[in-house]
């Protein structure tokens, strides 16, 4: 009787719980209603991360190739000094919160020992195949606190099963190896890419996600159509200048050619929250090969990237392949260091900070100045009935700028779809930008122009726009 009492009030308490974090997130703003279409705070903590990186390593490192036939031998794979902690150390000093690992490429080659092949890494001669690489990573990011991610290519050349249902069992089972044994992931990624003579394989895409949510709950699932995560619809880094984070998940099929545009700028009042994800690597290639140790991307180009996927309300998932050694190459990380001191000269000095700020209309409990004090959960939102609401900043001297930096308060959806910003010149106002989506973050860049009151004038939305940070860059 005892024991079915307890497991009774434990029901009762789990449920008050369950209900109470919802009504949490219902009465979280007094006087706004939430569109019913919004991030998971997961969402939410993984997009104000704004970059990650990826890291491409594996037989490919040391055979030359993209995309490894799963022929190579085992034997060629021996990092020489590998420093993982290099890797996790670097890419943390440069602002990048999670590192997402090629845990198994195309090629079907492991980096970890894997219970189910004999073509990974326990078969090379790295550490006389007493190596895990996986775990050095992970452990790596733990130490230098940054995220850890997988990749673990659907695609795989080598494993004999391909192409037959007990494939899918395959991959489950090596993807249970990866959720299980190397603490917390945070982002699994699907690549929906496969050579035009693969084999017909039937993914089981269902049961994939599944296994991922069962074992690590808190990891988001990349795909091309999420369901946290998607695909940009193309490899240059670049999001859509319309980029709603909404799309509808049953107009798209994993891997299927022609479906870029669609990813590249989303769907305005569909039905499910999948931020989109803009993947590009800082060398030609995506793994590493010397001949292309002068061939980085320059850093105007980075800062365009970041311009373009974090600008345009996307992530950036850049990638950097460490060389054979198992190091990021000192070009590479001379590289980094660079855009990171490019994107701090950019956006460091905001002079919208706490500048004075006035509003056609605001919610009760949601004023202008929420809008420039820097702080991210405060936020404006216009009247119940303004139709085209603004919101004028004040300067007390003229100030020179060239960016302009807007961010929505996505945790009630994403909701503008036309904005202007005019800047006013002696007493007229002269319209210099007009555009359509904010989101998590929109940065516009245009000619420098001077002027002591900007405007901005939310003129499309599909619920009241809040923003909840504006800045104003001189570059
Ligand atoms: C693609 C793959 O085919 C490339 O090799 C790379 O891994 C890239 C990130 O995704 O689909």
């Amino acid at each position: 009787m005892k024991v079915k009492h307890f497991l009774f009030a434990l029901i009762i308490f789990a449920f008050a719980l369950g209900s109470c974090r919802q009504n949490n997130y219902k009465n979280a703003w007094p006087g706004i209603t939430p569109d019913s279409v919004h991030p998971s705070p997961w969402q939410i903590a993984y997009q104000k991360k704004e970059k990650i990186a990826f890291v491409h390593f594996g037989m490919n490192t040391f055979t030359n190739k993209e995309w490894g036939t799963g022929k190579a031998d085992p034997s060629l794979f021996n990092p020489t000094d590998i420093n993982a902690d290099q890797w996790a150390k670097t890419l943390s000093e440069n602002g990048f919160k999670t590192l997402i690992l090629t845990a198994k490429h195309h090629d079907g080659f492991c980096l970890w020992p894997s219970r189910y092949t004999d073509y990974d890494i326990a078969n090379s001669p790295f550490k006389n195949g007493n190596g895990d690489i996986v775990k050095e990573v992970s452990e790596a990011c733990r130490k230098y606190h940054i995220d850890f991610g997988i990749y673990l290519s659907p695609w795989d050349r080598h494993e004999k099963s391909y192409g037959t249902p007990a494939y899918n069992d395959f991959y489950v089972k090596q993807l249970r190896e990866l959720l299980t044994q190397y603490g917390r992931i945070s982002e699994v990624w699907f690549d929906g890419a496969k050579g035009k003579n693969a084999k017909d394989m039937h993914y089981d895409f269902k049961h994939w996600f599944a296994t991922v949510r069962k074992f690590q709950p808190d990891a988001l699932i990349f795909s091309d159509k999420g369901p946290d995560i998607r695909w940009i619809g193309n490899e240059n880094g670049f999001a859509g200048k319309t980029n709603w984070s909404t799309i509808d998940r049953s107009k798209i099929t994993i891997g299927k050619a022609g479906q870029g545009n669609y990813l590249n700028h989303g769907e305005k009042g569909a039905p499910d929250w999948v931020v989109g994800e803009c993947d590009v690597s800082i060398r030609p290639g995506w793994f590493y090969h010397p001949k292309e140790n002068d061939q980085l991307k320059p850093v105007s180009e980075l800062t365009n990237i970041y311009l373009k996927s974090v600008g345009r309300n996307g992530t950036l998932l850049l990638n950097i392949p460490p060389d054979r050694r198992g190091q990021l190459h000192p070009t590479d990380v001379k590289r980094l260091n660079a855009f990171t001191d490019s994107l701090h000269a950019l956006f460091d000095d905001n002079l919208a900070d706490h500048v004075q700020i006035e509003a056609s209309s605001a919610g009760k409990l949601y004023p202008a100045k929420h809008a420039v004090d820097q702080n991210w959960s405060h936020f404006w939102i216009a009247g119940k009935k303004d139709n085209q609401p603004t919101l004028t900043l004040h300067f007390d001297q003229p100030v020179t700028f060239n960016l302009l930096m807007l961010q929505e308060y996505i945790p009630i959806g994403q909701r503008i779809s036309k904005f202007s910003v005019a800047v006013k010149k002696h007493t007229k106002w002269q319209t210099i930008a007009r555009e359509t989506t904010v989101g998590y973050k929109r940065i516009l860049s245009f000619d420098k122009v001077t002027t002591d009151s900007v405007r901005l004038t939310f003129e499309g939305f599909t619920g009241r726009p809040a923003i909840s940070n504006i800045g104003i860059y001189h570059s």
